[in-house]
């Protein structure tokens, strides 16, 4: 029953809008964890189209602003994806939430890097020159190219095949980190989770919210560990008989893969 504690709690890629965004399970995921800094990791939204966004989506960008309320005490941060581009300004002003292209912070003595990773699939980022110099230039390239923005889009939706680009994503921001000095860096973008260490710099990837295994990330004095998501017991009525949980997520497209132990787990150590 306790409810766990953790500095920094990172995700990305919910893609709200979507029908497989898992909006419903990310809110219960916040609401049963205490944190001081939440990052949203980019690709939080589908695209533009507003009309598409189901009530559990708007209930958790409610809670998001909720959560941003300086009383809280809470430091909220969204960090832009490819799909985020452009939505991340109107979002600013509706919930109130600042955008950054990339995020730094200190935790322990440690600098930590949140960026959402696809700056890195198309850039040669195999050493640590190019990689530097890739991490220059997208900023800039960011700022040019509307065209290479809706490629990028098509690219995402293809998403089996997205998944390739995952060690290309890794080998970037670990240059890209190592150009910042920052010994911990975390993307989201390819959708799926993965950790590796190389020369003292640690990568993470926070994974998605649209499959069957939803992943996040948790920071705190132990280190950084993504945790798949699954259901708490104590999401029900205690003394209450468990109701077919199977029942209440057999809306959710791929929810097969939420009827686990009911326990947070560290799936990637
Ligand atoms: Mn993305």
């Amino acid at each position: 029953m306790t409810i766990p504690y953790c500095d920094t709690i990172i995700l990305s890629d919910l893609h709200l809008g979507s029908e497989v965004s898992r909006a419903r399970d990310a809110l219960r995921l916040l609401e049963h964890h205490y944190f001081e800094r939440l990052i949203l990791l980019g690709d939080i939204f589908c695209d533009l189209n507003f009309a598409r966004l189901k009530k559990d989506h708007w209930r958790l960008l409610s809670y998001i602003r909720k959560l941003s309320n300086p009383k809280r005490g809470i430091e909220v941060v969204w960090v832009e994806g490819n799909h985020d581009h452009g939505l991340s300004l109107i979002m600013s002003h509706l919930v109130g939430i600042k955008v950054y292209q990339q995020y730094v912070w200190e935790y322990r003595g440690v600098r930590h890097l949140a960026v959402h990773g696809h700056q890195f699939d198309r850039f040669l980022t195999d050493n640590a020159l190019l990689g530097s110099l890739a991490s220059a230039a997208f900023l800039l390239l960011q700022k040019l190219d509307f065209r290479r923005q809706r490629f990028t889009k098509l690219i995402d939706r293809l998403d089996t095949r997205w998944r390739r680009h995952s060690p290309k994503v890794a080998a970037g921001a670990l240059a890209h980190a190592r150009a910042h000095n920052a010994q911990r860096v975390f993307c989201g973008h390819t959708h799926q989770a993965m950790q590796l260490a190389e020369d003292g710099v640690e990568y993470f990837n926070t994974g998605c919210w649209i499959q069957a295994t939803a992943t996040y990330i948790t920071i705190d004095e132990e280190g950084a560990q993504i945790h798949e998501y699954a259901e708490r017991s104590d999401d029900h009525y205690p003394g209450e008989e468990r109701g077919d949980p199977a029942a209440e997520v057999a809306e959710l497209p791929g929810a097969a893969g939420l009827l686990g132990d009911a326990e947070y787990e560290g799936v990637y150590s």
